[in-house]
């Protein structure tokens, strides 16, 4: 297990492991680690046969990636974390609110539709990326596989390919009308919703292509360009002895 060190004021706190496994969703948060300056150990796991190994479900029993602990100094117990969404809110809230927009306009505190739209942005893309997004990614790689002269297979693919192009065009456009002219989801500033989105991105990146979303090429570029994504990159590789790859 390599030991990464992120900022020297949290180094006491909290001894924080990422159960990482090879090419999945769990890269995005070493990123958010990195953007929370929180220091934090990776555990490596290797796929067989395409999926996570057994002993992944021996720390948290759907054994998915990514799986997060968190053992407090002085308890007994650790805290074991599963699903994206969740861990990344849980780590908003302790180490990141600068990754959450403000919640409500001036004046407008707890009224009904009184919220600011970066933040309905952030709650919303917040549970689009797996829920929505992630879930059509997923059926795609099922019917690629299914495929190969069966007829509805190929018919459903088709469907849910032309389903990705409203998803791309829709993204596109929401980056052209971020709050305040950002070039974020939510606006001008980075949120753990751009960390959470950035994965599904990637795996389109690298299969679809993005050539007919500029916006998005450039918000990809954007966020892999961040020096904190780089060093998550870094410190998976060093930790797992090997390139980092995604799909
Ligand atoms: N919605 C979950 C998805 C977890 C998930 O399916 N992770 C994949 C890796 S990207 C996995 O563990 N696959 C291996 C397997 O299913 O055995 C999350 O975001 O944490």
């Amino acid at each position: 297990m390599a030991h990464v060190s992120g900022s020297p004021a949290l180094d006491d706190m909290a001894d924080i492991t990422v159960h990482w496994l090879e090419k999945s969703r769990a890269q995005r948060l070493v990123w958010m680690l990195e953007e929370c300056k929180a220091r934090y150990n990776i555990k490596t796991y290797k796929r067989v046969n395409h999926k996570a190994p057994p002993e992944m479900r021996e720390v948290h029993p759907l054994g998915k990636s990514p799986i997060l602990t968190i053992q407090p100094p002085k308890q007994v117990r650790a805290l074991v974390m599963a699903e994206s969404g969740a861990i990344f809110e849980y780590l908003v809230d302790h180490y990141g609110p600068h990754l959450r927009p403000k919640r409500f306009q001036d004046g407008q505190e707890s009224t009904l539709c009184g919220e600011t739209e970066s933040w309905l942005r952030y709650r919303y893309y917040m549970h689009y990326t797996e829920g929505s997004l992630m879930s059509l990614l997923m059926r795609i790689h099922t019917l690629e596989g299914a495929k190969g002269g069966n007829d509805s297979a190929e018919l459903t693919l088709k469907h849910e390919l032309s389903d990705v192009k409203i998803h791309l065009s829709f993204l596109e456009s929401q980056l052209n009308s971020a709050p305040e002219a950002g070039l974020y989801l939510c606006g001008k500033d980075l949120t753990a919703a751009d960390i959470m989105i950035s994965f599904p991105l990637q795996v389109l990146q690298s299969t679809v292509g993005l050539e007919e979303y500029p916006g998005l090429r450039a918000y990809v570029a954007r966020l892999t360009g961040r020096t904190s994504y780089k060093a998550a990159v870094e410190k998976a590789e060093t930790a797992s002895g090997e390139r980092y790859g995604l799909v």
